[in-house]
């Protein structure tokens, strides 16, 4: 094709008809796999991630479009730079969230599934982003949870999931427990009810023992740096001692857990939480019978207010501090919790605020022990650094610089041992709903008494085990065998909603009175089954696994789908793994990015992925957009749904103009204002390319320097995410171009490429129009030559009756004469010459030369 054919538009049209352009290039794509890499073959592969939405609520709202889009922006832009980019979409629709949306629109969750996963694919089709649809996939396909249930399984056998009975956090009205990231400020993060405290049999993964690597490897990510923070603050990593406290008159000790042993000479009392087992020790005591009763009241209600209110009871028996062999009263409160350090405190009332209040409560000694300035120590504990005094032979020594001598020095005595202490829990992995996959495990009545574990058989030595303490999960699961024929399927059952704490005729054996179960366990045809071990009869597990973990995983299943044999495939997974980058929202922070990276940590000690061992390399999380102020949501009616505006407006529009609310990172409030001006921008850089005249070349050196400008800028622009401003710098090369008369056919390709990735199907009909070959997304990325961007820069020369005193640099190369002269007038040089002269004339060589004659 030679230019003189290109050198104008075939068919000059003035309106440009959205609907029919957009159906029809997304047809086009799909058809020859514009965004599908072959996997096997890739040279550049370019994993290119975003979050998988719930597909619960009413579809999708202009949100999920906005996270979308800015990832399919970014993929665009590295897919013309030549890389070969996997972009899959997938739906989360296992668990709570869609199981409660079902619940509330009275469908059967199964059901609703099917609903919602073509509503969703449809709507997310429509916004026109380049995902492989070959690689989809659902968390409730049992293909995708077979395998979930298949890593619940290597973690039992490594002896990272166990079962024990446990105080959990239960949601009376989801009427299951949660973890605890999913408990925000004492409320359930999904209903907003008040969580209550139980104690039941519930399954767990043992986060805690990956809990300093998952906070060493935060180092080593590039990762949005309030989002670290927020794992490394849920870890919590705190280091301090444990120190042994003799119980008087006994052989018992009591340990407790500081982060100031330097204060123990201040130590004036133990307090021990209720759940403590050494109370049961004073159980005869009546004040102490009835303070439990009163503080399990407390518990159940997981009352906020007993932070504040810090009652306890003395139990009669004393302890002896280590350090001075003092005899101090110990106390039970429950403002010391079990679940913590060793759920034993020992209170320095003088430096630690709760102890302080506590003591004032009771009348109990408060000494000071470390110095302090200016401090009133009648009315609070001070706990900030400074010299310890009290403190016998310690007295003296600067804090906190000689915690670590303290430690040592009692410990000589063999009553401290160095502690480092995680906040962070084990992860509560069973749910008492039926919307999820059902956890693989069989429990045994009859292996079970005869003491028989998993771990003792034969198949325990051919896994690695990876948790050191073996013991106790030995002794923990006898009876229980996983299921390895796989998947245990969902059954359709018509009574799916949850049960609550109701009994059913049919507890499983070793549960107590009160164990929810889910509604699974009122279907015998789904738990009676045989035992693995022995061939006698035996039961499922009918709890389900929690949604996230069905989402720490699911960028490994993406690049596998079809796989029948294995959860993802080895081969693939060395070229793929792990995803260059991932994007998506902030709030994710400690749930599913934390367990994400536990898992990927398991994977790596278990020998499935080999040369990695954080699954986000790379993390950019985007803001969020709100509506009239607010953020979205049903309650208070402003959740804006994309469909109308992609009729009225078109797909590009509505994701050109969700770009240009504000950076990436911010999101933005969404009006409908603004959707109308972004539409008229489109149209505009429509009707440029397709009624200009198209000339050949660029060849004025301004024109060249704006063009590289405009290149250089959204090439940055995108780069860094700032799509917003990559926008605004189109907006400013399309001003340039349309004051012309003419516009060549490069400088329209570089117009329509630079926008490509924010409007891709208009930028495709031009592109086409203008008679292209092959697809404008995978045309390669315009580069951009700094020299020329400097040659098209003005420099006016300023003279004053002919001779040269100043130069600058002209921004627009046609301001006008009395810009260029306000600003010759600024120039220091020029100023001495003007000063005092009276101008007679100006003389204006436009671009060029500025002179003023004076007398
Ligand atoms: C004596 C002391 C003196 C303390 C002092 C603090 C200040 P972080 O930093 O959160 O790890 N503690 C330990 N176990 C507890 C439990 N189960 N429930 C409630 N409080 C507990 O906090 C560690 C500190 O919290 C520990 O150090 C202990 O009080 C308390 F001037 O010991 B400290
Ligand atoms: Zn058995």
């Amino acid at each position: 094709m030679t230019d003189a054919h290109k050198s104008k538009i075939k068919n000059q049209r003035s309106t440009y008809a959205h609907q029919e352009v957009e159906a029809r290039w997304q047809e086009i794509w799909e058809e020859k796999g514009v965004y599908q890499p072959d996997l096997k073959s890739a040279k550049r592969p370019y994993y290119n991630l975003h979050m998988f939405p719930y597909p619960s609520a009413e579809g999708l709202h202009v949100g999920n479009v906005y996270a979308f889009t800015g990832a399919d922006i970014h993929g665009r832009f590295k897919r013309q730079q030549g890389y070969d980019v996997f972009q899959p979409f997938g739906l989360d629709g296992f668990g709570i969230h869609s199981e409660n949306y079902a619940l509330k629109i009275g469908s059967h969750p199964m059901e609703q599934a099917e609903k919602s996963e073509k509503r969703f694919y449809d709507q997310v089709k429509s916004i026109g982003s380049g995902y492989d649809w070959r690689h989809s996939l659902e968390t409730y396909d049992p293909d995708y949870y077979r395998w979930t249930q298949w890593i619940f399984v290597e973690l039992f056998k490594s002896g990272l999931a166990y079962r024990q009975n446990v105080p959990v956090n239960f949601c009376p009205s989801c009427m299951t427990v949660l973890a605890d990231e999913q408990v925000i400020d004492g409320q359930c993060e999904r209903c907003g009810s008040q969580v209550e405290k139980r104690d039941l049999d519930q399954w767990m993964f043992r986060i805690t023992e990956y809990a300093e690597d998952l906070l060493e490897g935060l180092d080593r990510i590039n990762w949005t740096e309030k989002v670290k923070i927020a794992q490394r603050n849920w870890i919590g990593k705190s280091e301090g001692a444990k120190i042994s406290f003799r119980v008087v008159d006994s052989e018992a000790d009591l340990s407790v857990f500081t982060t100031r042993p330097d204060t123990l000479f201040g130590a004036t009392f133990l307090v021990v939480s209720p759940e403590h087992p050494i109370v049961e020790r004073w159980n005869d005591n009546l004040g102490v019978k009835d303070y439990l009763k009163k503080s399990a009241i407390r518990a159940e209600k997981a009352d906020p207010h007993a932070e504040k209110e810090k009652i306890g009871v003395f139990s009669g028996a004393y302890a002896i501090n280590p350090i001075n062999s003092q005899q101090i009263p110990i106390w039970i409160a429950d403002y010391v919790l079990m679940n913590y350090g060793t759920g034993a405190i020992m209170a320095v009332p003088g430096h630690d605020q709760r102890d302080f209040e506590f003591a004032r409560k009771y009348g109990l000694e408060i000494i000071q022990v470390v110095e302090s300035e200016g401090v009133d120590l009648s009315k609070e504990a001070y706990a900030g650094e400074g010299r310890l005094i009290n403190s016998g032979d310690w007295n003296g020594l600067e804090v906190p610089r000689q915690k670590i001598e303290v430690v040592k020095s009692i410990s000589e005595k063999g009553r401290a041992d160095k502690y480092t202490n995680y906040h962070l829990r084990d992860w509560l992995i069973s749910r008492q709903r039926y919307w999820g996959p059902p956890i693989p495990m069989i429990y045994c009545e009859s292996c079970a008494k005869n003491c028989k574990s998993w771990f003792d058989s034969s198949q325990a030595s051919n896994h690695k085990v990876l948790f050191k303490r073996l013991d106790s999960a030995r002794e923990q699961m006898a009876g229980w065998y996983p299921d390895e024929n796989l998947p245990v399927e969902l059954p359709f059952i018509e009574d799916y909603k949850p049960l609550g704490n109701s009994l059913t005729g049919s507890l499983q054996s070793g549960s107590q009175a009160g164990q929810a179960t889910s509604p699974l366990g009122n279907h015998p045809e789904f738990y009676e089954t045989t035992c693995p071990e022995c061939g006698g009869a035996a039961r499922r597990e009918t709890d389900v696994s929690d949604t996230f973990l069905d989402s720490s995983w699911y960028f490994y299943r993406y690049i596998s789908t079809n796989d029948k044999t294995s959860a993802w495939d080895q081969e693939v997974g060395k070229k793929w793994l792990p995803p260059t980058i991932y994007t998506g929202g902030a709030e994710h922070s400690v749930l599913h990015l934390l367990y994400a990276r536990f898992l990927t940590k398991v994977f790596k000690d278990l020998g499935l992925v080999s040369d990695f061992d954080e699954p986000f390399p790379y993390f950019y999380a985007h803001g969020l957009i709100i509506k009239d102020g607010a953020k979205m949501s049903k309650s208070k009616g402003n959740v804006v749904v994309p469909d109308k505006y992609v009729k009225k407006f078109g797909a590009d529009t509505l994701r050109a103009y969700l770009m240009f609310l504000g950076p990436f990172s911010m999101g933005g409030d969404f009006r409908d204002s603004g959707i109308e001006g972004m539409n008229r921008f489109i149209k505009r850089v429509w009707t440029l390319v397709t009624g200009q005249t198209i000339v050949s070349k660029v060849t004025d050196s301004i024109a060249k320097s704006e063009m590289h400008k405009a290149i250089k800028g959204v090439t940055e622009d995108i780069d860094g995410f700032h799509f917003n401003t990559a926008i605004a710098k189109i907006m400013t090369y399309y001003n340039f171009l349309s004051k012309r008369e003419d516009v060549s056919l490069e400088e329209a390709k570089t117009l329509i490429q630079l926008l490509a990735p924010f409007a891709p199907h208009m930028t495709e009909e031009l592109w086409s129009e203008l008679d292209y070959e092959g697809s404008i997304h995978t045309s390669s990325w315009p580069a951009y030559d700094n020299a020329a961007i400097e040659k098209g820069v003005t420099v006016i020369a300023v003279q004053v009756n002919g001779k040269l005193r100043g130069t600058f640099e002209l921004a627009d190369p046609e301001a006008s004469q009395e810009e260029v002269e306000r600003i010759a007038h600024e120039d220091p040089g020029v100023q001495n010459h003007l000063e005092g002269k009276t101008i007679r004339k100006v003389i204006y060589v436009p671009g060029k030369i500025l002179n003023f004659v004076v007398s």
